[in-house]
């Protein structure tokens, strides 16, 4: 084991904390709530950290986040191990909110410096299994992207599994899939776990229009599962465009692949299911909360379901 991976148990158990924190709020139709006690929960681990911790993708600058901020610092400040996280600490939220499959508690670690900043617009996201690697591109068309998967998975196109986020701005691409025969998996939220099903496999394709600091997120796990991955920034107006470039210069425009948004191996990724979907959700039995996790390491490559229980007081 790497330096970073080898602290991967305290991530864990924010992760799963977090996880119980917004589990407890599921179906409650209030996103919002479950959003605040899930970070809270994982801020309160995060602070127990032996490394010194710094969130590079949370919950939003200082000024409109009160914790897990980007450039918020926790744990011990002195170390001389500086991890870097990415968090959602309730991603796809609003499934938790009306208790529908695929909400996460999702985090990825990686060295200082190893994961992309990304600023909090949107981003394309293509993502697939490794028989893609190579073979797909944001830069080709729908129809050769899809001609790609068919000829690499020796599928037809139309039996080609592809999750599309259910939005307006997907209309032109959905239009495109039906032309060639696809009947793309539509979802209402949860690109994340979208990208990783994509990743192993149990979906052809995610293809289409998220949340870019999630696409760094779900691009490190892609990376340590050794599958395909390609993000490029979208900008629904002038000024997220304008905070892109103040972050990222002149490369608004790159697309990028799962190696430049985490650039280190000594990373991990981990998700503890809120609500059952990809993986099982918290379950709750009378004094006890049973979380289960996904924990994948990007030195090993190594990818193990952790199922963990906690006593819960009331
Ligand atoms: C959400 C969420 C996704 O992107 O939809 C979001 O469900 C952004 O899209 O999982 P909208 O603003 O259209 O809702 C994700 O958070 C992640 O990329």
């Amino acid at each position: 084991m790497s330096k970073v991976t080898e602290n991967y148990h305290i991530y864990l158990k924010a992760t799963e904390l977090a996880a119980i924190a917004a589990a407890k709020l599921r179906g409650n139709g209030d996103g919002k709530a479950a959003d605040k006690v899930a970070t809270e929960a994982m801020r309160k681990v995060l602070q127990e950290s032996n490394a010194h911790t710094r969130v590079v993708i949370g919950e939003g600058e200082r000024d409109d986040a009160p914790m897990l901020y980007i450039g918020e610092e926790m744990g011990n400040l002195d170390s001389d191990l500086k991890i870097d996280i990415a968090v959602d600490p309730l991603e796809c939220t609003n499934h938790c909110a009306k208790n529908l499959p695929d909400a996460l508690a999702v985090l990825a670690a990686a060295p200082r410096g190893a994961l992309l900043h990304a600023p909090d617009t949107y981003m394309e996201k293509l993502c697939g299994s490794k028989e893609l690697i190579g073979k797909l591109s944001l830069s080709n068309s729908v129809s050769e992207n899809l001609k790609a998967t068919s000829k690499a998975l020796q599928k037809e196109i139309s039996d080609l599994k592809i999750i599309v986020m259910d939005r307006d701005r997907h209309k032109e691409l959905i239009n495109e899939m039906n032309s060639l025969g696809v009947k793309p998996i539509l979802i209402g939220d949860g690109d994340v776990s979208g990208g990783l099903k994509a990743a192993e496999s149990s979906v052809d394709l995610l293809y289409g229009i998220g949340a870019a600091p999630e696409g760094v997120i779900t691009a490190t796990a892609v990376k340590a599962m050794g599958g395909f991955f390609e993000g490029k920034l979208y900008f629904m107006d002038q000024t997220f465009k304008e905070r892109a470039i103040t972050m990222l210069g002149d490369k608004i425009n790159n697309t990028w692949s799962d190696d430049e948004l985490c650039s280190s191996s000594d990373s991990f990724f981990v998700a503890s299911g809120v609500c059952t979907g990809w993986i099982p959700g918290v379950i709750f039995d009378g004094d006890k909360a049973i979380v289960t996790s996904k924990i994948i390491f990007g030195d090993t490559k190594e990818s193990k379901i952790i199922t963990n229980e906690y006593l819960i007081g009331e």
